[in-house]
Order: structure tokens, then sequence, then C-alpha cells
């Protein structure tokens, strides 16, 4: 089981993707050519060669990027924490790299260290700010792991002390107090040199999280598959890093966006089964956020904020006897919620061995009428009557108090 530790971390519940690089420049097309695969990967399923790939940086200038904006959005919409792409595959540093001139302060013409304006925002706020660093795949390097390529001739060695170490060094260093390293896809990193990335992380900063994609399982919490929700309880501390369409970052042509409706019920099943979301934003080369994900968010945060109790600080919730099709469940000590997704009059749940001492709606907590009893098959039922403004409503909440710490599915026949 993945403990990391970390109280903020296992209360946070949702959190902020930020994948932002040159691949933004490109927005999923390159000499005419498009990716209908994800767009930071842009650089590896067209093959640009390297010194092409690099004259982005040339047109990097993200005059409209407004990290306190950014910040203050995140905030707004009742996220936790913020991650943010310091490098990510393409190998090109979002931050003043001491240790290659291939970063956002030396080759752009905008010339300003995007990690430490977030790092000051996130300050300003109130936020935790962990970072993105692709410590295998380096496709600039040219010693770095590439996907599908010959990595054989490659001195793995030589790039990460080199690139990889010493980066990692410089963002545990010179930018406050890191609340994660995000790493990804190890490739063949050995079970040796991602204990050698972790030593170097917790000498540095203790408290910082390494991710699960650390690899040789070394991470200290389960990072399931991209938009994976895992379908079994997992015990430990895990999280679901998850899109907002198909792509991480921006690709002008991919319009699949996800509604509100269905973030707020993806984050709530995450959550009802223990892990947090950690849900994307792509900003486009220019630095401005698309304003589709905006306008998700903005609603989805409606939701978070009226919510608020029955998402942050949540428990999971063991298998419910029967699957409902109309809300799911979170918990915290002596509270049981009730997210109630589809419009009804009264809220049944079956099979809860509770005694149920009061129920109340999260958004206002006013007290709400409830009934226990027995269902003509015998078994137990609480129900509880929904105010009368509600009764056309979807997408609220309802706490039941518990006398007990813990819900208690099973039938009580009687
Ligand atoms: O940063 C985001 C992705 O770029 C990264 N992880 C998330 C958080 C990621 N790295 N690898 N993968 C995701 C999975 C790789 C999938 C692949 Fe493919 C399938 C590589 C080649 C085939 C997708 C399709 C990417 C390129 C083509």
């Amino acid at each position: 089981m993945q403990d990391t530790k970390q109280q903020w971390f296992k209360e946070a519940k949702f959190g902020l993707f930020i994948h932002w690089g040159l691949y933004a420049l490109l927005a999923g097309e390159y000499n005419g050519k498009k990716t209908d695969r994800i767009a930071e990967w842009i650089m590896n399923d067209l093959d640009i060669p390297a010194e092409e790939y690099e004259k982005l940086a040339a047109q990097f200038n993200p005059v409209e990027f407004d990290a306190d904006g950014i910040v203050r959005k995140a905030k707004e919409w009742g996220m936790k924490y913020i991650v943010f792409t310091s490098k990510h595959h393409e190998g090109f540093a979002m931050w003043d790299s001491k240790c290659s001139d291939y970063n956002v302060v030396k080759a752009t013409p905008y010339g300003r260290d995007i990690v430490r304006q977030f790092r000051e925002a996130c300050d300003r706020h109130g936020m935790k700010l962990g970072f993105y660093y692709s410590q295998a795949q380096d496709w600039h390097d040219p010693d770095g792991y590439m996907h599908r390529k010959d990595n054989s001739g490659k001195n793995y060695r030589a790039y990460l002390e080199r690139k990889c170490f010493p980066q990692l060094r410089e963002l545990l260093t010179e930018y406050g107090e890191v609340a994660l390293i995000w790493f990804d896809t190890p490739m063949g990193t050995t079970r040796e040199e991602s204990q050698e990335m972790v030593d170097l992380v917790k000498r540095l900063q203790p408290n910082c999280i390494v991710s699960g994609r650390i690899g040789n399982g070394l991470g200290e919490y389960m990072t399931t598959g991209d938009n994976f929700i895992p379908r079994l309880p997992y015990e430990g501390d895990w999280e679901v890093p998850a899109t907002l369409n198909d792509t991480w970052g921006f690709n002008k042509d991919d319009h699949n966006w996800k509604d509100a409706e269905e973030i707020i019920h993806l984050l709530v099943k995450i959550n009802s089964r223990g892990g947090n979301y950690l849900l994307n934003i792509g900003p486009e080369a220019s630095g401005h956020v698309p304003e589709e994900s905006i306008k998700i968010l903005d609603e989805v945060g409606k939701y978070v904020n009226e919510n608020e109790e029955a998402i942050f600080g949540t428990k999971r919730v063991g298998i419910y006897a029967y699957e409902l099709d109309w809300g799911m469940l979170t918990r915290k000590d002596h509270k049981l919620y009730v997210h109630v997704f589809k419009p009804r009059r009264r809220v049944e749940l079956l099979n809860i061995g509770n005694r149920i001492t009061g129920a109340y709606l999260v958004a206002d907590k006013r007290p709400l009428e409830f009934e226990t009893g027995a269902t003509c098959e015998g078994c137990s039922s609480i129900e509880v009557e929904v105010p009368e403004e509600y009764f056309d409503r979807k997408n609220y909440s309802i706490c039941l108090e518990m006398e007990e710490e813990e819900p208690i599915f099973e039938p009580i026949i009687g």
C-alpha cells in the first residue's frame, strides 16, 4: 500500500495539471502534417529532428501568459494543488536552468522564467505547487531515452549526470517548497537509478512527494493510467491524471471536450474510491488558456465549492451493495454524503446498517426530514425528503450523520 505521509495530499482530492512547452506552438500540426494523437508527442510522432524542433524556441513569446490568473482560477475551481510541466519529453526547461541552455530564459525572445512565475503566484494564493519532470525520455539530449527508437548506443548515465540530476537539484533548491515531483515514463531506468532520483528528492526536500511513475515500485502513491479510474478499491494514496479533451498539450483541432457534468461525476467517482483527480489544461503558445476549458471548469467549480464539505478530506467508501444509477457516495468520520446526480423527490438508500442521527443539505446546511425503516423485502431503508425547490435539480449533495464512524453496508433484515 502506498502512503505519501502527506496529509494535504490525502485530503486534496482535486488538482490542476498544466501541460505547456514548445509543442504548444505547433498545436498539433507541423509542416502541414497533423498529429491525431496527444499534441505534446508531436516531435516523436512526426519524427521531427531535434535540430529542427529546437528552432521553435525562437518563436516562444507568450505575452498573454498570466501565472497569477491561472492560479487564481485553480483556487476558484476548488483545486488544492498544481502540477506544472517543468520539462516534458521534448527536453525543454520552462525555467532558467543553469545546466542546459535549452530553456525558456536563454533560448526564447520571452526570456522570463515560467516556473518562477508559477512559484510566486502559488505562494501569493497559498497553493501547493509540484513539478512534472520527464526523467528518462528527453528527445533533445542525445543520450536521453526516445520512445520506439533504438536507445542502445546511448549513454543514459551521462544524460542523468549532465541534465536530469542537476535539473532536479535546481528545481528542488531554487523554487521554494516543492509539493511533489511528477515523474513519468521511466522507460529503461534501473531500480538503482530510480532510487538515486528518489534519494536526491528526499535529501533536498523530505516532504516532497515522489509520484508513482518514478518506476521500479518506488513511487509514494499510485498514479493510475492516464484517464483511468481503478475498478477495485485501493487503500493507499492514489491519483488519476486526466484530460478535459483528448490531449494534454494544446491541440487546435481537438474539440472533443467532456462536459462539466461528466467531469463532476468523474471527480466524485474518484473521490468516492479514495483518489485524487489531477485534471489538465493545455495553454496555447500565447499563454492563453483555451476558453472551453475555462468554461467547463467554471461550472465544475460551482459544484465543488457548493459541495466542498462532501469532497475535501473525504475517505474511500467501501463497495456499496447496490450500484446507484442516480448518485454516488463519499464519506468522512460519522458522515455519509450522498451526491445526487438525477432529479428526485426522495433520496432512498437501502441496506445501510447505521443509526442515522441527522440529515442536511450540504450547500446551505439546512436540516432535512428523514425516515428510517424497512422495505417490504425486509431490508433497512433510509429515506430523505428533498426540499421542494430541489425536486427538479440535479448535482447537489446531502449529508447523513451517523452514530458510527464508518458506514455499515449490510442488510438489516427485520
Ligand atoms: O504528459 C502526458 C503524456 O504526454 C504522458 N503522460 C501524460 C501525463 C505520456 N507519456 N506516455 N504516454 C503518455 C503514453 C504513451 C502512449 C503512446 Fe503514443 C502510445 C506512445 C506511443 C503510442 C500516444 C500515441 C502518444 C504517442 C502516440
